[in-house]
């Protein structure tokens, strides 16, 4: 029993980590489809004690499907993103192709479930969810029990972006690149155009006509549409550094009234999804490595912010599997409550 699920583009970093999801939180299906482009067509994969065969995606890999979830690119959503949802099946985006779409809900589960109320298996209609960036789920799962209760204006980040949100070729490109510095070889540089091992350099998103790059827009853009506040001031510096899988965040608050650091400690202890590591004395706090497989989003460096007056400001510095609750986690948890 259960709906019927379509995984598109289940070879990649986060079609992989979808199945993994699946098997470990038991969703319950009564069919699975694995779907990828003609490149993979008719590999093997096991899942749950039985071998799924890779078919090709087309126009007709919908009809009977209820959920799918999508990761393969912004413009294979596109393409098939709305076939799908005219062929009635319910389907979950993880590019960003509709999230900036009017009427598409963009959805954190633990943050704003509500955006997709109605949205439910057997309606007998196609919708499309869409998945926000890594970026701006690993920050808003941090910021957004502290913006409910003191009003979050302004919000400063800064990034730290693992080696997966480029996908999995970027992982190999940094272990090989690892390996070959330390021989004195020249790094091979395929996927980023400069020396990723043993360096760090902005974000490989497009640079815009305002010098933000995509990345940061997108941080922006999304966080007002989640908040449902066009008001609040977000502004984003995003950074690519060799690490495998999960994102670290400087995070600095500005808030509408006042929240004192014990309160907010408290305050994210509470929040689902949220745990602390914030140990001044053992110089403790969370690491990408210790969040990496991990579901839920570590915050730390809770502290007043010394420039602010009043206690109207806070930093936090927040860690998040990229691949997971950045990705393929929030995805399903979006596929959860479709049921
Ligand atoms: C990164 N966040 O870490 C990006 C990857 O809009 O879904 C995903 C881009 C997106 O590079």
């Amino acid at each position: 029993s259960g709906p019927s699920v379509a995984v598109v583009g289940v070879t990649g970093a986060v079609g992989q980590e979808f199945l993994s999801v699946l098997s470990d939180r038991d969703f319950p299906y009564r069919s699975l489809k694995l779907l990828a482009s003609k490149r993979s067509t008719g590999k093997s994969i096991s899942f749950q004690d039985q071998t799924f065969t890779v078919q090709e995606l087309t126009a007709d890999s919908f009809n009977d499907v209820d959920i799918a979830l999508f990761s393969a690119g912004g413009s294979i959503s596109k393409e098939f993103g709305p076939i799908a949802v005219e062929k009635g099946t319910i389907v979950v985006d993880n590019s960003s192709a509709f999230r900036m779409v009017d009427g598409v809900p963009l959805v954190i589960p633990e943050v704003n479930s509500e955006a997709m109320d109605g949205i439910k298996v057997g309606m007998k209609k196609g919708a499309l969810i869409a998945n926000p960036n890594c970026s701006t789920i690993i920050c808003l799962m941090a910021a957004t029990p502290l913006h409910r209760r003191a009003k979050v204006t302004r919000m400063v980040v800064s990034t730290y972006q693992a080696a997966s949100g480029a996908g999995a070729a970027a992982m190999h490109e940094l272990e090989l690149q690892t390996r070959e510095v330390l021989e004195g070889k020249p790094p091979t540089c395929n996927i980023f155009k400069q020396q990723y091992a043993f360096n760090l350099f902005s974000h490989n998103a497009p640079v815009l006509e305002n010098g933000y790059n995509e990345e940061e827009m997108k941080m922006i853009k999304e966080t007002r549409k989640i908040w449902n506040d066009m008001n609040v001031k977000v502004t984003a510096t995003c950074i690519r550094v060799p690490v495998m899988r999960a994102h670290a965040e400087s995070v600095n608050l500005q808030f509408e009234k006042p929240l004192d650091e014990d309160t907010a400690r408290e305050i994210l202890k509470n929040a689902p999804g949220v745990v602390v590591i914030d140990d001044r004395t053992f110089n403790h706090f969370p690491t990408p490595l210790e969040v990496s497989n991990k579901d839920d989003v570590a915050v730390g460096r809770i502290r007043q912010d010394v420039s602010q007056e009043g206690n109207h400001g806070l930093d936090i510095f927040v860690c998040g599997d990229q691949v997971r609750k950045g990705a393929a986690l929030n995805a399903v948890q979006i596929a959860e409550l479709l049921l």
